[in-house]
Order: structure tokens, then C-alpha cells, then sequence
């Protein structure tokens, strides 16, 4: 009897110095005694009831931030047991709220998973609070009691009946201010992590209140996490609804949730036992291993890539995943103990993703293609961006300036006060010359036809030597290496002849520009020069600009006028380039906006693509259209 005695009394004199431990170093326990260790109290009582949840014996969980700043979390479980533990002869639930460690199920069954950060439990908020009360619905009773950083102020008492169906868990705490540097709740903090559980586990709804302010939030969400990516993604243009997949392998649970959006942002979110794993970990390893193969072998099988496989970097662009596992004993490793070490896990979500994103895509290829297209243009992007560094690169070595020798540069170098005319072939470029203000009008010729870029490689456009003129006398580097601050004209001016072959090169330049300089046009530096198509002379000298025009001009002036159709700019001598398209007091310019971005680039691709009708078309109907700007 003694020896029973004394064996009682050492454990519960452990029970107390665990609690101590705690208090003389919370950080161990819940992280930091700031901000985020005092919004951790509430996700640890929130945690015992989601599993509750988990276990299928809860689906409401509601918390409030009181007006006297404690905060209850309340739940429809089946309520802390109370009959008295077997070692330490006292109600279960007074062992669950003073005893360390002691947080986690008796009966842990194989999904019981303990979602807390530290698995600590609800006794470690309690040793954080100078006040908790735990009310226990129970067997048609309604216990009550309460604690002072940790400690029973009174034994377990019943303190009313209810229906024996009514069950579930009571618990309201006031955190220590000697322990945390501000005990005041925040909404949206709280907001944010309640969000999260729901997504987290399904069907269970929680509901968030602040007494004070009166504000309210309801989160329910029966997708789960097909929802959750689709939260993400609101503010996104998505490329297909959300891939879902759910296998389990070794008692490990995966569950995953994809949606590609036609943005170029990664965003992986990893859970593991509903915990975010920012730092990553084994589990998100596996998944953009599985990822990129997947995509790649799908690719590959359906013939689709012609440069080689697709980076990971690639056919992540554009990316969010919902990653969610429950791991019967993880290992959480970091910084603040949010990376999963456990090996085995990589290649059970390798595995796992790798046969459901498969046999996704076989089973729907229209989706399965969008998602490698948008790689591809990725893999576009990326190699057109190494290609402007590069060249960057090269300029600068071969310095002073590196400007290309055709470029006939102007003499001042502020780039708001001076402008560049791109001039369809030498001659053009000859007269171009000779009009231009030398002081704030720089003249690059192009030879003929430029490159199409929307039917080369990067390589091809990359190697291109117009192209590389033009990028180097520009000066702003493209794709994701472009820079504004470094444009060396405000004004970028087309000047080509008023006939078809200058309207596709025209063509050409802007789908140039839109792939490779987008920033350029949406800034507004981008111009097209309007050319005369006739001169009119009767007494002085008319520039007309259409056939349209001319018939009423003719009208105006009588039948006996000289009429002078222009067959290109190199046809007119300097001073009547001058006066028709460079003067900036008397000159026309079409401002190149795009309106619609997405239209943009269905029309690029579809006009520059393989087929020519359409592309004519286009170039007939468009060539005299937009706003002038004088
Ligand atoms: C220990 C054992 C059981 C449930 C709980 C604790 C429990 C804890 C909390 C904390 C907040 N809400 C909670 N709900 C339940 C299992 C109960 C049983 O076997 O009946």
C-alpha cells in the first residue's frame, strides 16, 4: 500500500513539474510567447476538436473572441471523458488538461492524428492561462471545471443535465500576461487558420465571432480541398477545373488538388496532419518530382516537344497545388518545425501523384494539353530571357555603348526628349536620315522582311541579327529581363511604305514587340508613323493619306490637280518626309494599345501562326485602323 502510495505520488509530482516546464519555457511549447504563440493556445483547443472531427464524432466548432479577451472554443464531440483514469484515479478530463502530454487520445486509433504543432494538447494551454474553465457534455451531464495556470481551483462538478445526444466540449481561457508580451486576439489572424482547418477537413464547419466588434465568419467547405484551390486561384484566370486525387499507401494519406491558371506564380501549399509545412519537406519533393514526369512522359507519348524535356521550373509556372497528407508519426524538422523529414513520404506522394496526374491526363487530354502548352510557353519565355541576358551580357563586353553600327543615333541622351524610327530597308533609311532632327530623332533601318518570332525558336530570333539590332538600340533587354529604365528612346516609331509588304513588316515588328517587349506597349512608347499615300498639288503641296481622302480632296480642288502617288518612303526626298511623317509639329501617329491581352495573344498566334489567310485579313482590315496622335 505505501509503495502504491509513494508511486502515485511521484508521477503526479512529474505531472506538476511537466506543467512548470512549460512555464519556464513556453517557446519550446508553442513556438514564441508573441503574436503567433498566443494565437497558437486557440489552434491547440481548435486541434482536440478537429479530431474529434476526424474521428467522425464532431462537425461544428465554434470560437469567440470574448469581450473580457478570453477566448472559447466550443465543439460538438464527444465531449473530454470524465470517469476517473485508471493510474491517476482522478476524471480523464482533469489528467487532459494538468497533465503534459497527456493531450492526445487514450484509444489512438490509426487516423486518430494530432493535428497541434508540438502535439502538446490543451494542458499546455491551460499552464499558459491565468484562468481556463473546461465544460464536458457528457452522458446527459454538464461537468464544469477550473484551473489557474494549470492548476484545479475545484474538483470536476456536475453543474446541470442536457439530452444524452447533446455532447461535446467547453473550453474558455484568459492567456497569462506574465507569460505573453500582448494577450489580444486578431481576427483575421484567427480567420486565416480557421479558413484553412475547414478547407482542411471537409464537412466540418467552424465558425468564428468576435464579441466585441460583433464581426462573424462562417467557414463550411464540402470540396475540401478542391475549394481550397479554387480560393486560391479567385483572383487568377484558371486554365481547367481542379485536378483531384486521394490514394493511401502505408497508412500515409495523400490528398491533392491542382489548378493551373494562365499566371506565372508557383504556389504549393503543403499540409501535413492539417499543419502548413512552409518550409517543405519529403512530401513536396515527391510532388514536383511526380509532377514534372508526369507532364513530361504525357508530352512526350503525344509528341509535343520539340526542344526536349520540360523543366520543373517549367510546368510549375502557373501552378497551385493543394497538397494534404496525414502521417501517422511525422517528423517535423526546420527552422520552426514546419519541414517533413520523413523519407518514406517522398516516394509515397511520388508514386501516388505520378498514377493519378497520369491517368488524369489520359482521360482528359483537352486539359492535358492546355497544362503542357502552358509549359511550353514557360520553357519559351525562360530560354528568350537567358538569350536577353546573354546579349545584355555581350553588350556590355564589348561597351562603349555596343550600339549597332546601321543605328543612326541621335545626339541627345535623355530618352524622354528623343525618339527611334524603325525604317523598312536601306534606302528608306537613307532619306530617313537625311530628314530626320539629328538632336532627338534616331533612324534604324531594317532590312526587308524581319524574322516572324512567332514561328522561330528563340535561338533563331536570338541569333537574328535585325532582331539583336533592334533589341540592342532599344536598350531595355526583353522578356523577363526587360527594364524600362533602361529604354534609350520615349517614342519607338514603325515607319514603313503604305503598301502590303510594309503593313507585314509592320506586322512583324508589333508581334515582336508584343512577345518580347509587351511592358513597351503597355507603357505607351510604341508608335506606327503614317505615311502619305498621294500628294495632291494645286497652288501648294497636299499630303493625302488615303484613297478616300484623295476623292475629296479632288472634289475640293477641281479636276485640273497634280496627283503624286507615294510608292514608298524612298521615293519622297528628305524635305517631304520631313514634312509628312517626322515633323512632330505636323507629322501623324498611331499610338499601339492593347486592349485586351488575351485577345492580343489569340491574335498574334492565330495571324502569325502557320495559316496566311487569316493573317491577311487581319492586316487588310486593321493596316489604317486605330486613334492618331498628332
Ligand atoms: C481525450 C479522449 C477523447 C476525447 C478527447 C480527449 C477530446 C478532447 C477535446 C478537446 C477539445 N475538444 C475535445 N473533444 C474530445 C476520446 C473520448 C471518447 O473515447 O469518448
Amino acid at each position: 500500500m505505501t509503495e502504491k502510495k509513494q508511486t502515485y505520488g511521484a508521477s503526479k509530482i512529474k505531472v506538476l513539474e511537466g506543467l512548470e516546464a512549460v512555464r519556464l519555457r513556453p517557446a519550446m511549447f508553442i513556438g514564441s510567447t508573441g503574436k503567433s504563440g498566443l494565437h497558437h493556445l486557440v489552434y491547440e483547443v481548435v486541434d482536440n476538436a478537429v479530431d474529434e472531427a476526424l474521428a467522425g464524432y464532431c462537425n461544428l466548432i465554434e470560437v469567440s473572441i470574448n469581450k473580457d479577451g478570453s477566448v472559447t472554443v466550443k465543439d460538438n464531440g464527444r465531449g473530454i471523458p470524465v470517469d476517473p483514469h485508471p493510474v491517476y484515479k482522478i476524471p480523464a478530463v482533469e489528467v487532459v488538461v494538468t497533465k503534459l502530454h497527456a493531450g492526445g487520445k487514450f484509444d489512438k486509433g490509426s487516423y486518430a492524428i494530432s493535428g497541434g504543432l508540438h502535439g502538446v494538447g490543451i494542458s499546455v494551454v491551460s499552464a499558459l492561462s491565468k484562468l481556463m474553465k473546461v465544460i464536458v457534455k457528457r452522458d446527459g451531464k454538464i461537468y464544469q471545471q477550473e484551473y489557474k495556470i494549470g492548476k484545479p481551483l475545484y474538483k470536476l462538478k456536475v453543474v446541470g443535465s442536457t439530452d444524452k445526444k447533446d455532447t461535446g466540449t467547453e473550453v474558455t481561457f484568459y492567456p497569462d500576461d506574465n507569460i505573453f508580451s500582448n494577450v489580444k486576439f486578431d481576427f483575421s489572424l484567427l480567420e486565416t487558420r480557421l479558413r484553412e482547418i475547414a478547407f482542411l477537413n471537409k464537412n466540418v464547419k467552424i465558425k468564428l465571432a468576435d464579441e466585441e466588434s460583433n464581426k462573424r465568419e462562417v467557414f463550411l467547405y464540402e470540396g475540401g480541398i478542391i475549394e481550397f484551390v479554387k480560393w486560391v486561384n479567385k483572383t487568377k484566370d484558371a486554365l481547367h477545373k481542379p485536378i483531384y486525387y486521394t490514394k493511401q499507401e502505408n497508412g500515409v494519406i495523400v490528398e491533392c488538388a491542382v489548378q493551373y491558371s494562365a499566371g506565372y506564380q508557383e504556389n504549393i501549399l503543403g499540409f501535413v496532419n492539417t499543419i502548413n509545412t512552409v518550409e517543405g519537406g519529403t512530401h513536396i519533393i515527391g510532388f514536383k518530382t511526380a509532377l514534372t514526369r508526369a507532364i513530361n512522359d504525357y508530352a512526350n507519348k503525344n509528341k509535343l516537344l520539340k526542344n526536349g524535356n520540360l523543366t520543373g521550373d517549367d510546368v510549375r509556372e502557373g501552378l497551385t497545388a493543394i497538397l494534404s497528407l496525414k502521417v501517422p508519426e511525422p517528423q517535423f524538422e526546420g527552422q520552426t518545425k514546419t519541414k517533413l523529414g520523413n523519407s518514406e513520404v517522398k516516394g509515397i506522394v511520388d508514386r501516388i501523384t505520378m498514377i493519378s496526374l497520369s491517368e488524369f491526363f489520359e482521360e482528359n487530354p483537352t486539359i492535358a494539353r492546355r497544362i503542357v502548352n502552358k509549359a511550353l510557353e514557360a520553357e519559351k519565355a525562360r530560354s528568350a530571357a537567358k538569350k536577353a541576358k546573354d546579349l545584355v551580357r555581350r553588350k556590355n563586353a564589348f561597351s562603349i555603348g555596343g550600339l549597332p553600327g546601321k543605328l543612326a543615333d541621335c545626339s541627345r541622351k535623355k530618352s524622354e526628349e528623343t525618339e527611334l524610327y524603325l525604317v523598312e530597308g536601306d534606302s528608306a533609311g537613307g532619306s530617313a536620315k537625311q530628314a530626320r532632327n539629328k538632336e532627338f530623332q534616331a533612324i534604324l533601318p531594317l532590312k526587308g522582311k524581319i524574322l516572324n518570332v512567332e514561328k522561330a525558336s528563340p535561338a533563331k530570333v536570338f541569333s537574328n541579327e535585325e532582331i539583336v539590332n533592334l533589341i540592342t538600340a532599344i536598350g531595355t533587354g526583353v522578356g523577363d529581363q526587360f527594364s524600362l529604365d533602361k529604354l534609350r528612346y520615349s517614342k519607338i516609331i514603325i515607319m514603313t511604305d503604305a503598301d502590303v509588304d510594309g503593313a507585314h513588316i509592320r506586322t512583324l515588328l508589333l508581334t515582336f514587340f508584343y512577345r518580347f517587349m509587351e511592358p513597351l506597349i503597355n507603357n505607351g512608347n510604341l508608335y506606327i508613323a503614317v505615311s502619305p499615300l498621294y500628294k495632291v498639288r494645286k497652288r501648294k503641296d497636299h499630303y493625302v493619306y488615303s484613297d478616300k481622302e484623295l476623292k475629296k480632296v479632288i472634289e475640293k480642288l477641281g479636276s485640273n490637280v497634280n496627283v503624286q502617288r507615294f510608292k514608298g518612303l524612298g521615293e519622297m526626298n528628305a524635305d517631304q518626309l520631313w514634312d509628312t511623317t517626322m515633323n512632330p509639329g505636323t507629322r501623324l501617329l498611331n499610338k499601339v494599345l492593347i486592349e485586351d491581352a488575351v485577345k492580343a495573344d489569340e491574335t498574334f498566334s492565330k495571324l502569325m501562326g502557320t495559316d496566311v489567310e487569316p493573317r491577311k485579313k487581319f492586316i487588310a482590315e486593321k493596316a489604317h485602323e486605330a486613334e492618331v496622335d498628332v
